[in-house]
């Protein structure tokens, strides 16, 4: 049977469900204007992933690399969440929740670096002048923050929203919108530790690196009933595989994307669009 795209029966699903978890990616940002990966205007098209995205590539050229990050940070340090944040925020502060899935536990696990969650999370928390509990955990950055600074010795890691980081970058991010990446900034000049003074990388789960918080997240993704993806090619593990394991221990699958993504043909709900516009629907 093709998926569902009927919005009253997914909130009955929604209202029935107990553990509830979203999977997120890149196009819960689209809307804040922050590119995507990868499709058309995706960063990967004008940029290869391997050559940024891995910690060799950073072990060969750190300045090309950090220049890629301080243009991301400030890009993402100039846009403000949007209508699907401020939905996801909502949905995680429990008094709402109790009218809309009563008795349930929800947790966005986002692959999202951008920190917009979180800070949706603080506006929205503050205007309803509410502390949500930490258990389980609400928000899940599993592939990192572009704004931790992290140690490449020490392991120092540091939450710095500094604008430019340092300031050799200052600047630079121009020459990244042009695709004229200059590798030449010396090493001593690269953000720093402020612990042992070693060179810095930024707080980033890479190619080939573990993302965080695994044991929790196996744990939810385990015991959840009702998956949402968000925004996400499915391109990427072990996100990619979280929907397909919910659907296996019988819980519901629903999809929230722009396009069809691989898989989907299989999940119960595919609602095909901008999730700015569904999401604030959905989850009301
Ligand atoms: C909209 C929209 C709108 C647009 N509304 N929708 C096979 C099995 C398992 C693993 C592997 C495997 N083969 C290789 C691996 C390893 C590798 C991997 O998956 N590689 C693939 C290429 C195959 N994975 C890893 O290395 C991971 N680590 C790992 O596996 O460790 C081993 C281990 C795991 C667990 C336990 C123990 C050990 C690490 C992956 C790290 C990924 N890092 C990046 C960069 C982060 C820093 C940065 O931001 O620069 O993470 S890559 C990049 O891709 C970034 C993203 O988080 C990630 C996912 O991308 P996402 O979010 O899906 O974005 P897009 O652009 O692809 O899609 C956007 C979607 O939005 C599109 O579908 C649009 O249509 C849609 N959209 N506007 C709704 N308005
Ligand atoms: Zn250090």
């Amino acid at each position: 049977m093709p998926p569902s795209k009927d919005l009253h029966a997914f909130k009955k699903v929604l209202s029935a469900s107990k553990n509830i978890i979203v999977v997120a990616g890149a196009g819960l940002s689209a809307a804040s204007g922050i590119p995507t990966f990868r499709g058309s205007g995706g960063m990967w098209r004008k940029y290869d992933a391997m050559s940024l995205a891995t910690p060799e590539s950073f072990a060969e050229n750190p300045s090309l690399v950090w220049q890629f990050y301080h243009y991301r940070r400030e890009s993402a340090l100039k846009a403000s969440p949007n209508a699907a944040h401020v939905a996801l925020s909502s949905f995680t502060i429990p008094k709402v929740r109790e009218r809309i899935a009563p008795g349930s536990d929800f947790t966005l696990i986002t692959q999202n670096v951008d920190g917009l969650s979180p800070r949706s999370n603080e506006q929205v928390f503050a205007q309803a002048g509410v502390t949500v509990p930490d258990t389980p955990p609400y928000l899940i950055e599993m592939h990192g923050r572009l704004f931790d600074i992290k140690c490449t010795q020490c392991d120092h890691v540091e939450f710095d929203t500094s604008s430019p980081i340092c300031e050799a970058l200052a600047g630079t991010e121009a020459l990244v919108e042009k695709k004229e990446l200059d590798a030449n900034i010396p090493i001593e000049n690269l953000p720093r530790c402020r612990k042992c003074g070693s060179l810095a990388r930024p707080g980033v789960v890479w190619f080939g690196e573990v993302p965080h918080d695994m044991p929790v997240i196996d744990k939810l993704v385990e015991k959840a009933d009702l998956c949402l993806v968000i925004g996400t090619s499915s391109a990427v593990y072990p996100a990619a595989g979280y929907a397909a394991e919910v659907a296996d221990n019988g819980g519901t699958v629903a999809v929230f994307n722009f396009e069809r993504t691989p898989g989907d043909e299989d999940v119960d709900f595919l609602f095909l669009g901008g999730c700015e516009e569904w999401l604030p629907k959905a989850l009301s």
